[in-house]
């Protein structure tokens, strides 16, 4: 099975046998529940979370094991330091793929699930993660989901859990309604079905509340710049203003938003949303027939297609003219489908000048250009820069900035116009039209629908009641709506005749708060205890795939802000410092993919080489954050230094006390370079300070007992099993897992020769490789007597000689 031969040590047989080895360990961990996290309240805390993954069907995959193998590091290194380590693991089990897989086989999805979560279990155990497994949690759980029905009447309660009839993404093919962050360029996410827009009355939630905090509290995480600045644009903060434009002669009037009022002189037409509520009350009789086409072929696109700059600008005329409230010009009020009934106020005003949009659309529609700021040439295209106004009596001369606030205040004096902050976020809609979810622990009333109660916390948890056929309804129902004795009943509570909410919640419900559950697992009278909340938050550090930027992660710190409010939660913020792991592509530099054939399961690594070497080269890989291909030459490199390094340490019993000391200052060295690489996360050029290390001490056959206890920890965090085999071989009767983390003697750990270079007026011309701590002396006689050195400085007096330790001689000549 250890098919590479580079070891010949012994008679060339295998001496590693991390088959076995691994086994042992395992059940060792297991058995005697070392990764227990019980609270010491005299050791400092780190809570070290993964995103924990969604049981598929397909196994783990080699991108879950890179950022678990980081975190995993992270928290033996923490608890060999004297850390009180919460490192837990569970399941996002709620979710399509189950659904699906029980529409086509008609097998439930809690047992599909169930098998799932074992093979998951199974394959992170055999890797040797330290998880606390006491701490498991599974959010298809009715002993979890009960309390996010929980969490969720705590949002009711507060009116942060709405009904509306809104607009949603419908998908035929899915028989489902999908969330905005599910639809990719007109598309489904799973599975790549067209979705159109479609009203439905939905659960909502209101995270347009916090869209403020959202994006001020940002500013104070340890976050990627890159996923702050992905959630700064899904919120989406424009402010602006919200101006009234009257219509000609009538009792009508519209608002607009727009962000830029002090072109306000410049707004030649108006445009209006095809779906906009007015619409049909604004178009004169003549232009009815072309609005009703129009519609037609606006309901077919996306919201992408309308907005793009690059595709054509299309509209109606609606007949009827608005009064550009600066000049009291009439301008035509056109239907376009480039205004979104979704943003600001559904309807624009519209400033060829100085838009691109709204300039495209006035040469295809021969609307008036009319410039009111200087810079640019507006028969050319929209001048959006800044520059002073003009053509704009009350603002001439000012620029951009001065000219807004003037503006605002003159509309606001005029009562025209009032100062407006729109966002792009909307509410989150939270219903899906599925099964294999979380009921809402919601009583309607049978016949008006209207909400009678919440069920009360003791009626928790709502279950899933047992079903047949899961396939979707078609209607925009969920498959409960069969249930009708399920759903409807009459409650003795109210008295009245009630039907259950059919709809269940998103899978995000689930993950919105397991980091809060793994503090307090088995609470069954609260979510969470408040006192071990407060000792274990916030998240330290919070590993996962930059695919949750936006979704995820913004979701679970909106329901942490709420949590906070409500005094559930003592911290703003639930992820202090984030770390995103980069993709792993396929040994073709492609991403992986069943259709490409590229992909490597960290199974079939794991049974040729074993876990410790696909942790190592996982980190080997290069740093944790960037995209790297895979590469099956690497993993026999790493797994090659682990034979090694079992060589080096499989006498370490029979080590003696005292040696030369040839190998201290290597030693040193190396516990300085991984310590420094595990507070930066650099793992890779840490596990090459081990390899240095292990080739040095194999060539000088002098390792004491001391070294090697030192070496060994060093090593087990990144290859736990084979630490602890040499750990026990030495004899060590502390657990490895507790035991103190190495520390560097500085003046040991100190490179003894170091490269210095030699300038003539600043110009290096020679290097030297010198003892580190060389004197001015001695470094300048031997820079005079170089001779690339004397090439420059012959026939020439040396005027000063500058000396900088460590680094440089300077020698300058007249
Ligand atoms: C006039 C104007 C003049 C505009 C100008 C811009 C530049 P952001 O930054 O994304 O918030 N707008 C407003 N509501 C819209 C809607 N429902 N659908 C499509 N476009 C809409 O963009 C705000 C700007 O987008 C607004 O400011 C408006 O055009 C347009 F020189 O108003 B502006």
């Amino acid at each position: 099975r250890w098919e590479y031969g580079g070891l010949q040590e012994g008679k060339g047989s295998l001496m590693y046998d991390f088959a076995r080895i691994e086994k042992k360990w395992q059940a060792h961990w297991e058995k005697n529940k070392s990764f227990r996290c019980d609270r010491v309240p005299s050791k400092p805390k780190y809570y070290i979370l993964d995103m924990f993954p969604y049981p598929s069907g397909a196994g783990l995959h080699v991108g879950h094991c890179e950022g678990y193998t980081a975190t995993d590091i992270l928290a033996r290194y923490k608890r060999m330091q004297g850390f009180d380590v919460l490192h837990p693991m569970g399941w996002d089990s709620f979710g399509l793929p189950a659904e699906n897989y029980a529409v086509k086989t008609g097998i439930h999805p809690a047992v599909v699930t169930a098998k799932n979560i074992e093979a998951f279990r199974a394959q992170l155990k055999s890797l040797g993660f330290s998880y606390d497994w006491d701490r498991e949690v599974t959010t298809s759980d009715p002993a979890y989901y009960r309390w996010t029905q929980w969490l969720f009447m705590e949002l009711y309660k507060r009116n942060l859990a709405y009904e509306t009839k809104a607009q949603v993404n419908w998908c035929e093919a899915l028989g489902c309604v999908l969330a905005n962050e599910e639809v990719v360029d007109g598309l489904s996410e799973v599975g790549g079905h067209p979705v159109v827009r479609r009203p439905m009355v939905q659960w909502a939630l209101k995270i347009t509340h916090y869209a403020d905090r959202l994006l001020e509290d940002l500013e104070d995480l340890d976050w990627p710049e890159s996923i702050k600045e992905l959630q700064r644009n899904w919120i989406g903060r424009s402010p602006g203003a919200s101006i009234t434009l009257a219509l000609e002669g009538g009792r009508h009037s519209l608002d607009v938003f727009s962000t830029r009022p002090d072109t306000l002189f410049g707004a030649t037409f108006a445009a209006i949303a095809p779906e906009h509520p007015l619409v049909e009350t604004l178009t004169t009789k003549e232009n009815k027939r072309a609005l009703t086409q129009y519609r037609e072929v606006t309901r077919k696109k996306t919201d992408l297609e309308r907005t793009d700059l690059n595709k054509d600008k299309t509209g109606v005329f609606t007949g009827t003219y608005v009064l550009n409230p600066a000049t009291n010009n009439p301008i035509p009020l056109w239907v376009a489908d480039f205004v979104l009934t979704s943003y600001g106020t559904g309807a624009v005003m519209g400033v060829p000048a100085h838009d691109q949009r709204d300039w495209e659309f006035a040469k295809k529609h021969h609307l008036p250009i009319v410039a009111v700021i200087q810079g640019g040439n507006v028969e050319k295209e929209a001048y959006t820069g800044d520059g002073p106004h003009m053509n704009s009596p009350p603002i001439n001369g000012l620029n951009n900035k001065e000219a807004i606030e003037r503006i605002n205040s003159w509309l606001q004096e005029k009562n025209l116009g009032v100062p407006k902050v729109n966002y792009k976020l909307r509410d989150w809609i939270f219903s899906r039209q599925r099964y294999w979810g979380e009921p809402f622990p919601i009583l309607k009333d049978a016949d008006t629908g209207e909400v009678v109660r919440l069920l009360k916390p003791e009626e928790l948890p709502l279950e899933l009641p047992p079903l047949k056929d899961f396939a979707p309804t078609g209607t925009g129902e969920s498959p409960l709506a069969r249930l009708n004795e399920w759903h409807t009943f009459h409650d003795p509570v109210s008295g009245k005749r009630v039907r259950r909410e059919t709809h269940t919640m998103p899978q995000w419900a689930g993950s919105c708060w397991y980091y809060l559950r793994f503090i307090d697992p088995h609470n069954d009278r609260a979510p969470w205890d408040k006192n071990l909340e407060a000792h274990w938050m916030p998240v330290d550090l919070y590993v996962g795939g930059v695919e949750h930027a936006v979704l995820h992660l913004l979701y679970a710190r909106f329901w942490h802000k709420v949590f906070y409010d409500i005094g559930l939660v003592s911290t703003v913020e639930p992820f202090k410092k984030l770390v995103n792991q980069g993709l792993i592509l396929g040994e073709d530099g492609e991403k992986m993919s069943k259709s490409r054939g590229n992909v490597v399961t960290p199974q079939e690594v794991l049974g040729r080489y074993g876990a410790d070497a696909l942790r190592l080269y996982e980190m080997f890989m290069g740093p944790l954050e960037k995209v790297k291909p895979w590469q099956t030459g690497g993993i026999k490199g790493v797994s090659h230094f682990l034979e090694k390094t079992y060589a080096l340490l499989k006498d370490v019993a029979h080590f003696p006390e005292k040696s030369d000391g040839k190998l201290i200052r290597p030693l040193h060295r190396c516990i300085k370079k991984v310590t420094e690489d595990m507070e930066t996360m650099r793992f890779n050029t840490g596990l090459s300070a081990m390899m240095i290390f292990v080739n040095e001490a194999r060539k000088e056959k002098g390792l004491t007992r001391s070294e090697a206890s030192i070496f060994i920890r060093l090593l087990a965090p990144f290859a736990p099993h084979l630490a602890e085999e040499a750990w026990e071989h030495l004899g060590e009767k502390e657990p490895l897992s507790r035991a103190p983390w190495p520390r560097a003697n500085p003046s040991l750990a100190r490179e003894e020769t170091i490269t210095m270079a030699v300038q003539v007026n600043g110009k290096t011309r020679a290097t030297h490789r010198v003892p580190a701590d060389i004197s001015r002396e001695d470094f300048l006689a031997l820079a005079r007597e170089d001779k690339r050195i004397k090439k420059w400085t012959a026939g020439k007096t040396i005027r000063r000689e500058i000396f900088v330790p460590g680094k440089i001689a300077n020698l300058i000549t007249s």
